[in-house]
């Protein structure tokens, strides 16, 4: 049998998709006998409990007034890099999201030389799309991504994107590796006493839509609102807003000046929305931009067909016109037309539903993906070459 790796794991911890694959990546991990190091500014949300073989090593920053808005975290993350790699004696250094993730794991393996673990960088979608490709980071981010001795992303979109974007040619490797649902907790459950909860007059058979994500003007947030107006006005129904950000604001404005504020629900961000998700109707994610989709995915797991835009990964994620059905980016009118043709058509409804539900056991679960990352760092800590 292989000997057990050691692994250390950084992500951003916030309410996010890149956290919580990392998150789950690393708990899968030690399931499997791995010993993981969780290093971030702070436990990630969905590391609310450290089971046996995970530890959580926190990145502190000096509070001296001269370094305050210098960003000095990437060096405070590198140290703390270099403490545990030298300490634990670290296989594999796996970061999520480039910036400026990689470009601190650069540096740690820098000081740490030959002995210093192999790095992964997983990107996430900003880190490539928008933020890594600014020009105030484009040089490190492309540098510190040609660096990591492998490279993943959750779609071949994001790969593509990544390739072109940093102007990296196609022949540097980079693996496509799905992001991944827990299909048995995110699992069909038709419990609508989840939404009296919320709407206490709702009747038996009035749909409701969902929304889940941090409200970033990425997803569009009053294109869920326009979406869900339209479908209201042809047929009465609700809407549910999990999550928060800075585009909540401006979406309960729209919701009063439309006079429907009483019929959506913003419980704000929850951990543990599970069971809401699985006893809503239909799932939007009109977002300018997406690598991949997770809240899509973690809907269809729960057997919630999906209506969204066509961009980015997200046609990876949701087959259209199987298990969602998708429109060009701001057609807010196409979408609603697709929300209520899945609402006026309960056969179709549950084809689709059925559809999702298949599909993603297929294609997402999580133990072929953690398979895929266990190969990947057995690969590169059995001696790959370094980059
Ligand atoms: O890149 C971001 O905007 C943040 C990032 C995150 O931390 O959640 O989201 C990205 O990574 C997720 C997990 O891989 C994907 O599901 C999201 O589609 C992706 N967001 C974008 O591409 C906008």
């Amino acid at each position: 049998m292989s000997p057990p790796l050691r692994i250390a794991i950084t992500c951003f911890s916030t309410f996010g998709g890149s956290g919580m694959v990392a998150t789950g990546i690393g708990l899968a991990m030690a399931e499997r006998g791995h010993q993981v190091h969780f290093i971030a500014r702070e436990p990630p949300v969905r590391l609310d409990r450290l089971p046996k073989g995970v530890s959580f090593h926190e990145v502190k920053e000096s509070d001296y007034p001269a370094l305050q808005r210098s960003g000095t975290y990437p060096i405070a993350l590198a140290s703390k890099m270099i403490e545990v790699a030298t300490q634990e004696h670290l296989d594999v250094l796996h970061v999520h999201y480039a910036v400026p993730h990689a470009t601190a794991a650069w540096m740690a393996r820098e000081v740490l030389g030959d002995q210093g673990p192999r790095v992964v960088t997983t990107l996430h979608g900003t880190d490539t799309t928008l933020v890594g490709v600014h020009p105030s980071y484009l040089p490190m981010t492309r540098f510190s991504i040609l660096k990591s001795d492998a490279v993943t992303t959750p779609s071949a979109f994001l790969r593509d994107a990544t390739w072109s974007g940093f102007g990296i040619p196609d022949s540097f490797p980079i693996e496509v590796i799905a992001n991944f649902v827990d299909t048995e907790a995110y699992a069909p459950a038709r419990e609508r006493s989840q939404l009296k909860a919320f709407f206490p007059d709702l009747g038996d058979d009035e749909p409701v839509l969902v929304h889940v994500s941090n409200f970033r003007p990425v997803k569009r947030i009053t294109d869920v609102v326009a979406v869900f107006a339209e479908v209201h006005r042809q047929l009465p129904c609700r809407l549910v807003m999990v999550g928060d950000g800075p585009e909540r604001e401006p979406a309960e404005r729209m919701l009063r000046e439309l006079g429907l504020s009483h019929r959506v629900a913003f419980p704000g961000k929850q951990e543990r929305f599970v069971r809401v998700l699985a006893a809503s109707d239909v799932f939007l994610l009109p977002s300018e931009q997406e690598s991949f989709g997770l809240a899509a995915l973690e809907a269809l797991s729960c057997g919630v067909p999906v209506v969204a835009s066509d961009v980015g990964g997200i046609p990876e994620v949701v087959r259209h016109g199987e298990t969602g059905l998708l429109a060009p980016l701001g057609d807010v009118r196409a979408m609603a037309g697709h929300v209520l043709g899945l609402l006026r058509d309960p056969a179709r409804w549950r084809a689709f539903s059925l559809r999702a539900r298949a599909d993603v056991v297929e294609r997402f679960r999580q133990a072929p993906a953690i398979d895929r990352y266990e190969s990947l760092y057995r690969r590169l800590a059995g001696g790959a070459p370094r980059r």
